[in-house]
């Protein structure tokens, strides 16, 4: 019963690195892991053990229907669920392996395309336990329309994906360079009432119909009630194990594999949960949050007693 996880998101948001990383940790740890790549753009393939370039290459995609690179791509991917035979052949000599999937940042693959909701449902049949790890740079958290375009993004590639579903705010130590942000850290990670988001996004618009537009999409994520964050940053082994207990939750692996090795990765990363996780990176990073951002919001959306999302008022 082989486990893996497909790693997805925005272009640069440190799928290739992540995947890399990953697999190194995995490895010391005693988890026989291979990355998969299934970027046909990826610079930095070389140490994958599955490269979908030897079946196409984006540049014979490309030249060959005078594509252009989002074409090419989507072309590319098409091409392998067309011919998943191939993956299977390749997957086969790896048996006893854990897999990452490395995976291209064209988001439309994961909101609109069918090739690659395809291949999972054909690696499920094959009895493969997979997660999917979305991964999305926590810069975006520094303004409230960004974050709640990657809470839309989230949600959409988690109900097109259909599989078990880590969402990441992934370079968390980049955001203390980045200045204050309006709430701590748990709060995005949480995704809990979006009204205090809402009041920020609205600030500055003018337009009513705007604003009826930005309640009706917080209120369409608030009532999936579905996404949430973990943090990661790669080079902090403490970071990256505790993201992979809740990816060896996500994917049954902390059930149904105990090899060598797993019972380390659960006595590293401790039993904290996510709130508890988000405040420690918070610290850990020295990430600030705004009072004045906080301060702003009208009495009436205060946060209620116990509520620790929001930065105190002062
Ligand atoms: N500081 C910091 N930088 C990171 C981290 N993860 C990735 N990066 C950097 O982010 C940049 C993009 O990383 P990639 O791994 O290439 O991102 P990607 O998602 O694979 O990009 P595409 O394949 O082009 O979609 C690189 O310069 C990485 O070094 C992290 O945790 N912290
Ligand atoms: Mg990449």
């Amino acid at each position: 019963m082989p486990f893996g996880q497909i790693v997805v998101g925005p272009p640069g948001s440190g799928k290739t690195t992540y995947c890399n990383g990953l697999r190194q940790f995995l490895n010391e740890l005693g988890r026989k892991t291979i990355v998969v790549n299934l970027d046909p753009a990826n610079d930095n393939a070389r140490d994958c053990a599955i490269n979908i370039e030897d079946l196409i290459t984006l540049d014979d995609a490309m030249e060959a229907f005078g594509l252009g690179p989002n074409g090419g791509m989507v072309y590319c991917i098409e091409y392998l669920a067309k011919n998943i035979e191939w993956l299977d052949k390749q997957l086969k000599e790896f048996d006893d392996c854990y897999f990452i999937f490395d995976c291209p940042g064209q988001v439309e693959l994961y909101t609109h395309n069918d090739a690659i909701k395809g291949m999972i449902r054909h690696l499920e049949k094959q009895d493969f336990r997979l997660a999917c790890v979305h991964l999305v740079d926590a810069a975006y958290c520094t303004e409230a329309a960004k974050f709640i375009s990657v809470l839309m993004l989230s949600l959409t590639t988690m109900t097109m994906l259909e599989l078990p579903h880590v969402n990441v705010l992934s370079k968390i130590d980049l955001l203390e360079q980045l200045g204050e942000l309006d709430f701590n850290l748990e709060y995005y990670t949480s995704v809990m009432d979006l009204d205090y988001l809402l009041y920020h996004l609205n600030e500055r618009e003018t337009s009513g119909r705007f604003k009826s537009l930005n309640k009706a999409v917080c209120e369409l994520i608030e009532d999936f009630n579905l996404v949430g964050f973990n943090t990661l940053c790669i080079s902090d082994k403490h970071s990256v194990a505790a993201l992979l207990k809740e990816i060896d939750k996500a994917n049954g692996y902390i059930f149904g594999a105990l090899t060598e090795g797993n019972e380390n990765i659960m006595m590293a990363a401790d039993s904290t949960d996510l709130l508890t996780e988000a405040r420690d990176a918070q610290m850990r990073y020295g990430i600030l949050a705004s009072t004045s951002g906080a301060r702003k919001i009208p009495v009436e959306l205060e946060p209620k007693v116990g509520s620790l999302s929001i930065v105190e008022h002062q």
